[in-house]
């Protein structure tokens, strides 16, 4: 397999108004406090906090707000800071993983990503770990919030179309996308998914075939194409038992050990490019229970092996 690179990118997007249920904002100090970067930092990678981005200092655009898409102004400020900063950190070689925030940041992360690989002509395939395919746009959507419309708006799909004024909007083909844990699809939305054919591993694909399986074909299409991939992951393809620190929880979600083996191959794949992590809401959390799953679960996309973590602390040690 491929070597990835040994550079992680880290940048905050703390950002909640895609969402209905407020508080994702503080998703970046989360995932910061339950140690993410110490913990890549000990699988010997070079990490580079950027810290969180802000849109204070940005001058909205002028293109009318379609009707049903709310807090269109402010997501559309963290799309295009996003979108920028992203292909800037693809450019220097780094991984970058995104912190979120919520689901809506995706569309300017992994819009900055695809540029990046339409400028040096690399194929980017996108696996989309989610309860819920993301998949509305203004036209279908029945919340209007954002974050239900990231995936339909990378795939193209029209009704945002002015997001990101002037600058590029580098689009994935839907036959990229692979939506993985779904289990919330609103109808409109399914029938579009239907429509474009879009790869969707249900869950209840993941219960008859196993996410060992399912995982193997994604990797095996993009290495076919020799293609890269992104991971967008929302914390609430977890089950709610282990990820309680969501606003969207779906019952009936991966398991822990799914979710490992899944960044287990990822990592062991070396196709994966870039990384969000969305959709954790400190403020919903169990004493920061879906914050320390989400930091294990990307220390397994980045190498480390369950049979390498720490001695729990209930361990019985002889005084010395
Ligand atoms: B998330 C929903 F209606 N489909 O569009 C919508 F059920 O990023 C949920 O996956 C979207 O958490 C969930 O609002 C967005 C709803
Ligand atoms: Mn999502
Ligand atoms: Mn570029
Ligand atoms: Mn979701």
């Amino acid at each position: 397999d491929k070597a990835s690179p040994s550079r992680v990118a880290v940048l905050g997007a703390p950002i909640d108004l895609g969402a209905s249920v407020r508080g994702t904002l503080m998703g970046p100090a989360a995932l910061r406090t339950a140690g993410l970067v110490p913990l890549l930092e000990s699988l010997g990678l070079d990490v580079t906090d950027y810290g969180d981005v802000g849109i204070a200092d940005m001058t909205d655009l002028s293109d009318d707000p379609p009707a049903k898409a709310k807090h269109y102004r402010q997501i559309q400020r963290w799309s295009r800071v996003l979108a920028r900063r992203s292909h800037e950190l693809a450019h220097t070689g780094a991984i970058p993983v995104f912190l979120g925030g919520d689901h809506s940041l995706s569309m300017g992360s992994v819009n900055g990503v695809a540029r990046h690989c339409r400028d040096v002509g690399q194929e980017l395939f996108v696996l989309w770990l989610d309860a819920h395919a993301d998949y509305n746009t203004p036209e279908t959507t029945i919340t209007a919030n954002m974050h239900g419309m990231s995936a339909a708006f990378l795939c193209g799909e029209p009704g945002l179309d002015g997001l990101l004024g002037g600058d590029v909007r580098a689009t994935i083909p839907t036959e990229h996308l692979e939506l993985f844990g779904i289990r919330s699809i609103d109808k409109a939305e399914k029938e579009l998914l239907r429509m474009r054919r879009i790869s969707v591993a249900d869950m209840r694909a993941i219960d008859e075939f196993g996410v060992g399986v399912l995982t193997r074909r994604i990797l095996d299409k993009v290495r076919a194409r020799n293609g890269v991939l992104h991971v967008s992951f929302d914390v609430d393809f977890l089950d709610p038992e282990v990820a309680p620190g969501v606003g969207t929880t779906v019952p009936g979600g991966a398991t822990y050990r799914e979710a490992h083996l899944i960044m287990e191959l990822l990592h062991d794949s070396g196709l994966v490019r870039s990384v969000d992590i969305v959709e954790l809401n400190p403020f919903l959390d169990e004493r920061g229970k879906t914050a320390r799953v989400a930091v294990e679960l990307i220390g397994s996309l980045f190498g480390q092996q369950i049979t390498d973590r720490p001695t729990p602390t209930n361990a019985i040690v002889p005084d010395l």
